[in-house]
């Protein structure tokens, strides 16, 4: 089996519309990476034995999304050493507040990093990944300056159509 970097897991089929988003910026940076869709309750054993064989398998960071009873980082989290980075899904019924607070209240000793609600949290947890791997690999650090200078340009680029007077001439 192929070695990855890094793996996006999720609890089920539709955390997908979210998660692609993580996939997304992992495939822009070049990082090896794969996807699963692991439950923590509906299908605990495969959950335990993706967590428990990650490390083995030469995965370095963990991206977990889950929503509602958002149980799956945490869970991931404690049967590993790894670091786990957790994306709380948005839902229908309470807008993502219930996964965001199923994963930030980690007991002490067995920590997550806990990331916005929905695409922008999987987008930065992915982000956030490839900083880490950048502390030992110059071609991602690079990748990411350049990845800093372009969302600075668009930031300030001018597109306000009407506007009286573009101050940017003062910058
Ligand atoms: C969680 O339940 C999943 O992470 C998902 O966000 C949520 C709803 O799952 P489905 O009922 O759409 O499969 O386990």
């Amino acid at each position: 089996m192929k070695h990855v970097d890094v793996a996006v897991v999720m609890g089920s089929q539709s955390d997908w519309d979210t998660m692609q988003h993580a996939a997304n910026i992992l495939t822009e940076f070049d990082v090896s990476h794969g996807v699963a869709i692991v439950s923590a309750h509906r299908t605990p054993g495969r959950m335990n034995e993706f967590a428990e064989k990650a490390a083995d398998n030469g995965v370095k960071i963990i991206i977990a999304g889950a929503g509602g009873a958002a149980h799956l980082p945490g869970m991931i989290a404690a049967q590993t050493t790894l670091p786990v980075l957790a994306v709380p899904v948005q839902t229908r019924v309470l807008g993502g507040l219930d996964s965001l607070l199923s994963i930030v209240q980690m007991p002490r000793g067995v920590p997550t990093a806990a990331f916005s609600i929905g695409a922008a949290g999987a987008h930065n947890a992915a982000l956030f990944a490839v900083s880490q791997l950048a502390l030992n690999d110059e071609r991602l650090r690079e990748a990411l300056s350049a990845y800093r200078a372009r969302i600075a340009e668009e930031a300030v680029a001018p597109e306000l159509p009407g506007a009286p007077l573009l101050l940017t001439e003062w910058l």
